[in-house]
């Protein structure tokens, strides 16, 4: 195979990454930049297999947003209410009465929403705490890092503080959220208010510290370069050497529908498959490679599965409205029937999974 698909100046980095031996960021530019889109196939699901095998993972949950208020104007952002006529505040009774819809089929409950000017950890620790009580068995995955630092903000207490007393509630992990582009100059022109890319990753840090898993993610497709985006990588990678907390890697595409960066052309298919077969390869040391099929579509998160991608999130009910107001094209709803039969058609094992990467049940192919 090395023979007919590399010619001779790409076949040291190829064997590189055969071999399963870390790349480095000039490295990962030539892969973005000189190899096509069957090579990054094939090394990407090569390193795939040697992480996973032939493993794809799903879990069953269900998303909740209980606000779309949101303090900042990310410009990227089609979700936040734009005036007070179309926000929404749903009660801890409200969130309660959704998931008993689906408690029955599902094993996690991920909330994120808007930054709320008002609502601290002492808000969302009773929140949680309420969720934690009446559902105990769920495992509560809550809150990106911009949210938690405004939280700590209102209550005054420090970051550790804050998630220390959401722990105590029944917080158990992080989402990867609010990453967006670390790099300074990008993250001004899209996000303006938004903290840095730093204080993102010290509040994940601290999570880890704390013996929490957490996610990782990196909004591409706008106005980024290939550098940028392996410079936003590399700092997970840096940080993930240190502290091993991440569980999964979910690059997120840009949709342009409804927002103030409806100027910004989206990224072809090949680009978003290329970007993931390069964070599989780049990312040598977080486990999951995710695709959020809600923002993407089924079709291409089931072809990204040939690109490096172990693990589709989720079986979610309707009720997530970022990426529906942003131009997704399907109503985020799947049952895990759906996704195991996309999973077998792509030609890997189905494993639901628990909120920890513990298997819960393997669907063999001819299941
Ligand atoms: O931080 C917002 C992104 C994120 C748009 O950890 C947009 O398991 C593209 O982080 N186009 C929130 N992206 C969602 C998120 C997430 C999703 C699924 C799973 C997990 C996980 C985390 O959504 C925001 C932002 O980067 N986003 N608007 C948009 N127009
Ligand atoms: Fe607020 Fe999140 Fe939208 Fe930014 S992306 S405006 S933080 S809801």
């Amino acid at each position: 195979m090395m023979e007919t698909l590399f010619n001779e100046k790409q076949k040291p980095l190829a064997l590189k990454i055969l071999q399963g031996t870390r790349i480095s960021a000039t490295e990962a530019a030539e892969l973005f930049n000189g190899f096509s889109i069957s090579q990054l196939s094939f090394l990407s699901s090569e390193r795939k297999r040697q992480i996973s095998g032939s493993n794809v993972y799903f879990n069953r949950n269900i998303h909740v947003e209980p606000t779309n208020i949101c303090v900042y104007q990310c410009r990227f952002c089609s979700y936040r209410a734009s005036s007070s006529d179309d926000s929404y505040i749903y009660s801890a009774e409200d969130i309660i009465r959704k998931i008993e819809q689906v408690e029955n089929n599902i094993t996690e409950v991920h909330i994120t929403g808007g930054v709320h000017p008002e609502w601290g950890i002492e808000y969302f620790g009773g929140l949680i705490g309420k969720i934690h009580n009446r559902f105990p068995n769920l495992h509560i995955k809550a809150f990106t890092a911009v949210e938690i630092e405004f939280m700590c903000q209102v209550d005054g207490i420090s970051v550790e503080e804050g998630l220390k007393k959401l722990m105590q509630s029944g917080l158990q992990s992080l989402p990867g959220g609010g990453a967006e582009i670390f790099d300074e100059d990008i993250r001004l022109r899209i996000s303006p208010e938004k903290s840095s890319g730093k204080i993102w990753l010290d509040i994940h840090k601290t999570a880890h510290k704390l013996g929490m898993n957490t996610n990782a993610t990196m909004l591409y497709g706008h106005i980024e370069s290939y550098e940028q985006r392996i410079m936003h990588m590399e700092s997970l990678r840096n940080l993930q050497d240190e502290t091993k907390g991440f569980q999964a890697f979910i690059p997120l595409k840009f949709r342009r529908a409804n927002n103030p960066m409806s100027n910004v052309e989206e990224i072809s298919l090949m680009e978003d498959l290329k970007n993931y077969a390069v964070a599989r390869i780049f990312l040598d040391n977080i486990p999951h490679l995710k695709a959020y099929w809600p923002a993407i579509g089924a079709n291409i998160a089931q072809l990204s599965l040939l690109f490096g991608v172990d693990d589709l999130d989720g079986t979610i009910n309707d009720s997530t409205t970022i990426y529906s107001r942003a131009g997704a094209e399907n109503k985020p709803q799947m049952t895990s029937t759906g996704l195991i039969q996309l999973i077998h058609e792509a030609g890997f094992e189905a494993v639901e999974r628990d909120s920890l990467y513990g298997i819960i049940h393997k669907y063999k192919n001819h299941e």
